[in-house]
């Protein structure tokens, strides 16, 4: 099998998603990184069908995108598994992955963009360890353009970032459930600690955030799996949007 090759940008959640997942099963790869925005353009010239990363050509293969990543990392190798065997286990695994890549990880990006267009000079600490082609001085200056079309892409705009604050709390009651029941955090990580973990290590690099977040079951957890995540992000988000997590009652339905 020719070594893995993984495009990715820096800081991307689901990106980091697959680094573990590769990790986990042993298999040597060659990351790419890409600068947000450009990505796109690199990706289609690469022959990917979409334009998002992580993006992975894999034995002859193309597979795009976090969840299709896992299922074919499963099938390429099998063992050690993303999946636990037995039915319903199997089933609340899948559905924590599904909520982890359908419901957390935009909001996630939304106010992540949002935060970062207000303070551009912090995209730096993003860039830590990445390997763009671009030094980091650079593409800290040149990062105007590229943050703006991240905010339009991603409609990280008051309404949504606010709309994202809303549900937050929600959903990280969901996952401390899952933790609770064991469908996530067990001894062997799973396909669901694997998409979930990076979304909130990168709500924590938010200042704002970090606080709702590290020291509930969720916040240990995404620490546990993923120890080192790159970014720092001052507080910046109004008092009054973050009212949805200071009064959200914890483990409740
Ligand atoms: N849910 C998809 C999301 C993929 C996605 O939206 N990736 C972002 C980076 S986190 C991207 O490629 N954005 C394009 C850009 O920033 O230009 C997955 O898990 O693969």
């Amino acid at each position: 099998m020719s070594q893995a090759k993984l495009y990715t940008i820096p800081a991307s959640h689901p990106g980091f998603t697959t680094q573990l997942m590769l990790d986990f099963k042993g298999i040597e790869f060659k990351r790419i990184d890409l600068l947000p925005v450009v990505s796109k353009g690199i990706l289609r010239a690469r022959g990917f069908p979409g334009v998002t990363v992580p993006a992975l050509i894999i034995s002859g293969e193309k597979v795009q995108g976090s969840r299709p990543i896992a299922r074919a990392l499963d099938r390429i190798k099998p063992e050690p598994a993303l999946l636990p065997e037995s039915g319903e286990k199997r089933a609340a695994v899948l559905e924590a992955e599904k909520l982890g890549d359908e419901e957390l990880q935009h909001p996630v990006r939304q106010i992540l963009w949002w935060v970062l267009s207000r303070n551009k000079s912090s995209m730096g600490s993003f860039l830590e360890g990445s390997h763009t082609g671009v030094p980091i001085g650079l593409a800290v200056k040149t990062a105007a353009p590229l943050v703006a079309g991240s905010v339009h892409f991603n409609q990280a705009d008051d309404p949504h970032v606010k709309a994202a604050l809303v549900a937050l709390p929600g959903l990280l009651d969901k996952i401390d459930a899952w933790i609770a029941d064991g469908t996530m955090g067990g001894e062997t990580p799973n396909a669901a600690d694997f998409q979930i973990a990076p979304s909130l290590q990168l709500a924590m690099t938010c200042a704002d955030l970090r606080p709702f977040i590290e020291s509930r079951p969720c916040g240990e957890l995404a620490k546990r799996i993923l120890p080192h995540f790159p970014g720092d992000l001052p507080k910046e988000l109004p008092e009054e949007w973050l009212k949805p997590l200071e009064t959200a009652p914890l483990n409740s339905e």
